[in-house]
């Protein structure tokens, strides 16, 4: 602990605040904050850095956010991320809150004013009531008053984010806090190291034993594999399940890549007719939302299912339709006590396995003759096609993805080797995520790391283009450019001079934005081009951006869910 002053009439040493913050953050390792410096917090980022914490500025805080989420996504520590009072605080809960939703831990910690002001409504500098404007979008929200609570504090917030269901978690940290002093020797005693903070959870026996009675009846058996999963950090566990099963495997968007997604008993290219034909499913750290049309309906076909659901979270459970056998607990453990009894489960019928295959093998043909077109202007398949294959020589780049048409295809075609590389717009489909998601995996992971990003959803982050030169990351931006969200061709029928709301500025050069802060632009119009500038970049481990001009007719609306679009009687004239 730094000791900062003294006070007049005696010798004892005093400390403030502002060390004891850096003091709990480092004494559990959180050595980065990603955040966006004022009034009251320059001084802690200030000394977060002179005290050897590494401290990401951005140019707005719903992607130092964002890059803080996607941080504790891939350490399962909390990520931190740092703002002012009232309008930095609510441009980092955005981010907060897609963190929550997507099961992510982080801490936004922001500075906020004079609470006596803000209680009172007298118009403070930058006036909020914080605390209970965050409640409502995150797991948890504290306040710390005293500082000789900072250790406490910094304590509950951690344990929130990371413990039973992960999340984020708001902490209020009021100006008069930071300034506040008291003994350092005192204060030495109130900061601690959060003693396991992710402790194991284990299954009850008679629920595993129901599971696996589950799969002992199941004909054709299915495992869904969420990006809980892959957070889990159980990897060989889950593979020893897969593989000592022999039951085929779905990963969900951010699941690819836990197990290579070339692996043989991945059904990804058969998905539609195993959601339809399984007849139990083990869902493994995914939950049955919109992503997997809740468990019902067309999609997942006539026969009912018997889900198997291994969670953290009781109450998951029976969400949207009614589980046979819940597992409840952490997912290493679940798996694990599944694996002790998995050789008294019956191998998968030839039958369902071949059908499974007959499947795959057709669509995987007709995606092959897709592909293999030469497209002129390029489509979003010629494009993915080379990202496709930089990607497999590439396993270990983490990839960024967000958009429409250019999420759906491109997690349908770029595989996946490697667990927790592949980062995207996720439960709430949110876009936005683009620069945050890769500026925070470049930070943690230090690996090159490739956005692959509508124009739209670009957009959303673009200005953090500077943050990534100013950190010389190894990010690539692919920005697939159709003139538009969707798409380019839209009109105003009007026939006014303002274009149609779905549309760009036509063959805009974002090659060029990067390059007003040093780093590379490329300007590619063909899968050729498009595939030398991306190898050339990963390579070269600098900031670049590929401007990839793709044939803006290419697009559909809302890309795979053009069901979700309420339509108006109008729209059908
Ligand atoms: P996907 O979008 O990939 O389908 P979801 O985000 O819907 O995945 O589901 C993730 C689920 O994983 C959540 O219900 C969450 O509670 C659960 N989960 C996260 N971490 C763990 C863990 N370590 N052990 C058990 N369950 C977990
Ligand atoms: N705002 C936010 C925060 N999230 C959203 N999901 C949207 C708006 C609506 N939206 C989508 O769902 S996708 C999308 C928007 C604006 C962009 C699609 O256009 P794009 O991708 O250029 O990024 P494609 O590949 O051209 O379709």
């Amino acid at each position: 602990m730094k000791i900062s002053m003294t006070t007049d009439n005696q010798n004892t040493q005093l400390t403030d605040g502002f060390h004891l913050v850096i003091d709990a953050l480092k004494a559990n390792d959180l050595n980065t904050i990603f955040g966006l410096v004022g009034i009251p917090i320059t001084d802690l980022c200030r000394l977060a850095q002179a005290e050897g914490l590494r401290f990401i500025g951005f140019r707005h805080e719903q992607h130092a956010g964002n890059a803080a989420a996607i941080a504790g996504y891939m350490t399962q520590k909390p990520g931190i991320c740092m703002t002012v009072s009232a309008p930095g605080f609510l441009n980092g809960l955005t981010a907060l809150a897609n963190a929550t939703v997507n099961c992510f831990p982080m801490i936004l910690i922001s500075g906020s004013s004079e609470r006596e002001i803000v209680d009172l409504q007298q118009g403070d500098y930058e006036e909020m009531d914080q605390l209970n404007a965050a409640k409502p979008y995150c797991k948890a929200a504290y306040r710390i008053n005293h500082i000789e609570d900072i250790g406490i504090g910094f304590a509950r917030a951690i344990r929130a984010a990371v413990s039973g269901r992960p999340g984020g978690v708001y902490l209020d940290l009021p100006a008069q806090l930071l300034a506040q002093t008291m003994p350092a020797e005192e204060a030495k005693k109130t900061i601690f190291k959060v003693i396991d903070p992710v402790p194991r959870q284990i299954p009850a026996a008679d629920a595993v034993a129901r599971a696996l009675d589950v799969l002992k009846g199941a004909k054709r058996p299915l495992i869904l594999l969420g990006k809980g999963a892959a957070y889990a950090q159980a990897d060989k566990e889950i593979r020893d399940l897969v593989e000592k099963s022999g039951i085929p495997y779905l990963p969900m968007s951010m699941a690819k890549g836990l197990l290579p997604d070339n692996h043989p008993q991945s059904a990804s290219a058969a998905r539609s007719f195993v959601l339809a034909e399984a007849d139990a499913v083990l869902l493994i750290g995914a939950r049955l939302n919109w992503l997997l049309a809740h468990g019902k309906g067309k999609t997942w076909g006539k026969e009912p299912k018997k889900f198997i659901q291994i969670d953290i979270q009781a109450n998951e459970v029976d969400s949207n339709v009614q589980i046979a056998a819940p597992l409840i607990g952490d997912i290493g453990s679940c798996v694990g006590e599944l694996l002790k009894g998995i050789a008294s489960v019956p191998k998968p019928s030839a039958d369902w396995i071949n059908a499974i295959n007959e499947k795959k093998d057709k669509n995987m043909a007709k995606m092959a003759e897709t592909l293999a077109k030469e497209a002129n202007p390029m489509n979003f398949h010629g494009a993915l096609r080379v990202i496709r294959d930089v990607i497999k020589k590439n396993p270990d780049v983490n990839l960024v993805n967000e958009g429409a048409n250019t999420l759906d295809y491109c997690r349908a075609i770029v595989d996946m080797y490697k667990p927790r590389k592949r980062f995207d717009s996720g439960t709430w489909g949110i876009m936005g995520i683009g620069m945050g998601y890769s500026i925070g995996a470049a930070v943690i992971s230090g690996l090159p790391t490739v956005a692959v990003e509508g124009d739209s959803a670009f957009g959303f982050s673009g200005m953090e283009l500077e943050t990534v030169c100013r950190y010389n990351l190894p990010i690539t931006t692919i920005v697939f450019n159709n003139n538009g969200v969707y798409r380019g061709t839209d009109k105003n029928p009007t026939g006014g001079a303002d274009v149609a709301p779905t549309v760009f500025v036509k063959d805009a050069r974002y090659d060029k934005m990067i390059e007003a802060f040093g780093g590379v632009g490329y300007y590619v119009t063909t899968p050729a081009e498009l595939e030398a500038a991306l190898t050339e970049a990963i390579a070269a481990g600098k900031p670049a951006l590929i401007n990839a001009v793709i044939d803006e007719t290419a697009g559909t609306e809302s890309g795979r869910l053009t069901n979700l679009n309420p339509s108006t009687a109008a729209a059908k004239k």
